[in-house]
């Protein structure tokens, strides 16, 4: 690929994450952060260098403990050999928020070590969906080399179903105690787990949980081949478990090798379907609609005096007799 950046004595900043400078990975991370320009330029020069890590989405309710766990996967990750990279989505502040220097602080003991990058990222602001930049940042870490990517994301909204569907393997993690939680997962965030973690196994109530998990895996058939999703008690402060949980990691891994081309491609198809969208929306609005015509639209519709329907087709006929 030719590169028509102005020429500058540095290497294009594509060039500096190939070669796995970690400050040109934070700054195209910020890129696409910022939605700027550069930001989609920068993943179409290092897409065809992407597809090499392996991306592990870890979810779970605030507070269950998982940047301690994922601290601790990048220990034993480390330990195999593997570099490790690490996308932290916060919950609720903005970038300077209290929640990312705990995750700072908590991951620190890896500062020092080249084989591992970790960036939080703020769950506001994203115009063009918070999954995507999680992904596109996947991508940077990716391209830079990192063999295993994690992506740790709070919560059981849609966001985090979007975020973990990137991934190549879904992690959801539960506490004791919240049989309800498991009630409440069962409807979205349940059904993709490829593993269970139940963390703070040293509270009571553990294998309790762990049994309503069982019941609730017990009412779906996982016959031919179909994973089972395995429960794993984890206690993430004291490092317990977590060697269960990376061989479990690399089973699921074995288990799908075969599958892996089918995952990505819909992934692919989730991603251009979504890109689509998102810009094919920013295309009316930028170039097809005139100054607040989308506001009188909907008032329009409110009032009663069109309906949706006749709005799209108005846009949708406009859109094509304007092409860009
Ligand atoms: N007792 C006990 N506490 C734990 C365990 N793992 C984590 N914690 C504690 O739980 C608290 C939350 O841990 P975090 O790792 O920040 O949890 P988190 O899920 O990343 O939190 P958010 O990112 O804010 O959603 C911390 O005080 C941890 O020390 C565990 O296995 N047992
Ligand atoms: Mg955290």
């Amino acid at each position: 690929m030719t590169d028509s950046a102005t020429t500058t004595t540095r290497p294009p900043l594509s060039e500096r994450v190939l070669q796995g400078d970690p400050r040109a990975v934070a700054r195209a991370i910020s890129l696409i952060e910022d939605e700027a320009a550069e930001g989609a330029e920068l993943v179409r020069r290092i897409f065809p260098s992407t597809g090499r890590a392996y991306l592990v989405g870890v979810t779970g309710a605030p507070g269950t403990g998982k940047s301690t766990l994922v601290d601790r996967l990048i220990a034993e990750f480390r330990g195999r050999g593997r570099s490790v990279g690490v996308v932290a989505v916060d919950p609720t502040s903005p970038f300077s928020g209290g929640a990312i220097l705990g995750d700072r602080v908590r991951m620190q003991t890896h500062f020092a070590d080249a084989g591992v990058f970790i960036r939080s990222m703020a769950t506001r602001g994203h115009l063009g969906g918070l999954a995507r930049a999680t992904g596109e940042a996947a991508l940077v870490l990716d391209a830079s080399g990192k063999d295993t990517v994690i992506i740790e994301t709070v919560g059981v909204g849609q966001d985090e179903v979007d975020i973990v569907r990137t991934a190549d393997i879904s992690i959801v993690m539960l506490v004791p105690g919240t049989g309800d939680q498991v009630q409440a997962l069962k409807a979205g965030i349940m059904e993709i787990a490829d593993i269970f973690v139940v963390n703070k196994a040293d509270r009571e109530g553990a294998d309790r949980t762990v049994a309503s998990i069982e019941a609730m895996l017990s009412l779906e058939s996982f016959g031919d081949g179909r994973w089972r999703p395995p429960i794993v008690k984890t206690e993430a402060t004291a490092g317990k478990g977590t060697t269960e949980l990376a061989d479990a990691i690399e089973r699921f891994r074995a288990h799908m090798a075969p599958v892996q081309g089918e995952r990505r491609r819909a992934r692919a198809e989730w991603r251009v379907r979504e890109l689509l969208a998102h810009r094919f929306v920013q295309h009316v609005q930028e170039r097809v609609l005139g100054e607040g015509e989308f506001d009188r639209f909907l008032d329009r519709i409110a009032a009663r005096e069109t309906d949706p329907y006749t709005v799209v087709d108005e846009i949708l006929r406009r859109s094509i007799q304007r092409p860009r």
